[in-house]
């Protein structure tokens, strides 16, 4: 739609590539705090939280609505940290009036997952922007010091089985705990800008202890005592058929990132309805594009 208007009909791939263009450029120009690195983990937790809350019997939250744009989904508990990632796209926002919030939060996760190394991700557009009072009701989105059965009732009820619940919370191979946010503290892997299976690695190789310290019950490595887990994420070794994917995604990097794109672009699209004719888009890289 080059020199005309672009708006939510008219928009094309090349309209969304370069959103996505605009997105990678930020997270490679944008200063951070030395400790963050990048805010593409940051983006990815955006991408997931706001898509997480959908239940499949109630048929209602998801990304489709884009009410994590409110203050009132934002300051739920489990969101907190999250205004970061959400303030980093305002700028966005502004250049791209036409993109819907639940659009572009789930672009966001697409552009750093891709950016930070990781599988392509077929992704649609087609989200609608309702007002604050859509809001989805608090509390749906998983508790990270609960085990097995609490992850299997959560992601069950969004509709995923255990393969796809395990391949998914392998993208804490991105990104920390940060105390002031969640309580807890640290990264789960030594590379966390970059998207691996070395969190299924470390989970089954690592030797883990309980951390001593005064904040929530937390695992941490006991060689490098650097590395974190949380009792949802050790709760994946614990139950045997969990730990089985476990040990096929640690085995298969190219099967862990297939099995991944798929489910994260199956959770993006939760409780979302398309138009009949929507192909999915394949983004391509900053590094894979001519200038
Ligand atoms: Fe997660 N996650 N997550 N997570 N998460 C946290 C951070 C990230 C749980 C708890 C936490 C997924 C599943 C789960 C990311 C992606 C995904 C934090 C720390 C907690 C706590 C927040 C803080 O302090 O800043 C629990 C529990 C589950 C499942 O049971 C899934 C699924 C995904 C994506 C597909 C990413 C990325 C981060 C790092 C964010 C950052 O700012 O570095």
């Amino acid at each position: 739609a080059s020199g005309s208007k672009v708006t939510a009909e008219s928009a094309t791939f090349s309209d969304y590539q370069k959103v996505y263009n605009q997105i990678a450029q930020k997270l490679v120009d944008v200063e951070t705090d030395p400790d963050e690195g990048s805010y593409g983990p940051a983006l990815v937790r955006l991408a997931w939280h706001a898509s997480g809350t959908f239940d499949k019997t109630k048929g209602d939250g998801g990304s489709y609505k884009g009410t994590m744009q409110y203050k009132t989904e934002l300051s739920h508990g489990a969101n907190n940290g999250l205004e970061r990632a959400r303030d980093f796209l305002i700028s966005i926002a502004e250049q791209n009036k036409w993109i819907s919030h639940g659009d572009l939060f789930t672009l966001s996760g697409v552009v750093a997952i891709q950016e930070l190394g990781g599988p392509t991700i077929k992704w649609r557009a087609g989200r609608v922007d309702a007002p604050e009072s859509e809001t989805v009701v608090e509390g749906r989105l998983p508790d990270a010091s609960q085990g097995p059965p609490h992850i299997r009732d959560v992601f069950g009820r969004m509709g995923f089985n255990d393969g796809e619940m395990v391949a998914l919370i392998g993208a804490h191979c991105l990104g920390r705990c940060h105390t002031k946010y969640s309580g807890y503290d640290g990264p789960w892997t030594f590379s966390p800008t970059y998207f691996t299976n070395d969190f299924y690695k470390l989970l089954l190789d690592e030797k883990w202890h309980i951390r001593q310290w005064d904040g929530p019950k937390q695992y941490q490595d006991t060689k490098t005592k650097s590395l974190m887990m949380l009792p949802a994420d050790y709760a994946l070794v614990q139950d045997k058929e969990f730990k089985k994917w476990v040990q096929k995604y640690a085995d298969d990097n190219d099967y862990f990132f297939s099995e991944f794109s798929k489910a994260f672009s199956t959770l993006l699209e939760l409780g979302c309805s398309f138009k009949a004719d929507t192909v999915p888009f394949e983004f391509k890289r900053l590094d894979d594009q001519e200038n």
